[in-house]
């Protein structure tokens, strides 16, 4: 089960709807829609695939309802416009029209979903998103670290792949205790940090995939089934070409709307 505005799947902006209503969505899907008036309107996201920080802010942005023009870049050949905006050098970045700009995905996810029309959309129970925010702290401090080791031990020869899974386990452990009394991390819906910590969850099962896909964290595999399986997830993830300055045919498309059933 997941959240209300989810099963919705609605769109929260009235741009959205009259963009909709003119543009059929199968169009707006796989063509680019990109015009000078849609850069101007709508925010800027800088995103790369596969990085799960910005996977965690294309799926806040998603079921937020959001618009955004998204430019798919490569880490080794950042665009110029990108680290004008953010010398940071990291994805995701969000460039708002009026030259604000975004560069943690937190506060990307925060912003997306403070300005959806259900602002308590993800938030799950009162009082439950600091203690959602812990969890996704503890993440991206110790996970994340565990996680780059275990995945690029090559690089860090100091120990064994295993020691290194093994750390990593002590979070997967956590998250096992969180999904005994419901479907997802917090609840039975989806919620934030199930968002935020998915994409790393991902990445963590692929490194060794037959091994993960025997161990003992039951729980953690069956929720990560369900959120790869989700629309939003899958539609978070679809390929895009790399956004080039230079290059006339444009390659940003709107990530929104959504349409039918996210789950
Ligand atoms: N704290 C940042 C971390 C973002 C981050 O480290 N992104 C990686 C990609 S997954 C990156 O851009 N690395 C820069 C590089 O590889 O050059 C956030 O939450 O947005």
């Amino acid at each position: 089960m997941i959240s209300r505005g989810l099963r919705r799947g609605r769109l929260s902006k009235a741009s959205a709807v009259v963009l909709r209503r003119v543009v059929p969505w199968t169009i707006m899907q796989y063509r680019s829609v990109s015009s000078t008036v849609s850069r101007m309107m709508h925010p800027v996201l800088y995103s790369f695939r596969r990085c799960p920080y910005a996977i965690r802010t294309r799926m806040a942005l998603l079921i937020a309802g959001q618009m955004v023009v998204v430019r798919e870049v490569l880490l080794r050949e950042k665009p110029c416009a990108m680290l004008t905006a953010s010398s940071k050098g990291t994805v995701p970045v969000l460039v708002m029209p009026d030259g604000g700009v975004l560069e943690e995905s937190i506060d990307i996810m925060h912003w997306a979903l403070r300005n959806a029309d259900d602002p308590a959309l993800l938030s799950g129970r009162a009082g439950s998103m600091t203690v959602q925010q812990a969890l996704v702290d503890r993440n991206d401090r110790e996970f994340k670290h565990w996680l780059d080791r275990y995945k690029y031990h090559v690089r860090f020869p100091q120990a064994e792949q295993l020691y290194y899974r093994r750390q990593a386990e002590t979070f997967l452990q956590l998250l096992e205790s969180h999904l005994c009394s419901h479907r997802f991390l917090f609840a039975d819906e989806m919620l934030f940090a199930d968002v935020a910590l998915m994409p790393f969850v991902r990445q963590f099962a692929a490194v060794e995939p037959q091994w993960f896909d025997q161990c003992d964290y039951n729980r953690v595999r069956g929720w990560l089934n369900r959120l790869t399986s989700t629309a939003v997830f899958k539609r978070a993830m679809k390929k895009q070409i790399v956004w080039d300055a230079d290059n006339s045919a444009e390659t940003q498309f709107l990530l929104n709307p959504l349409s039918g059933s996210m789950s």
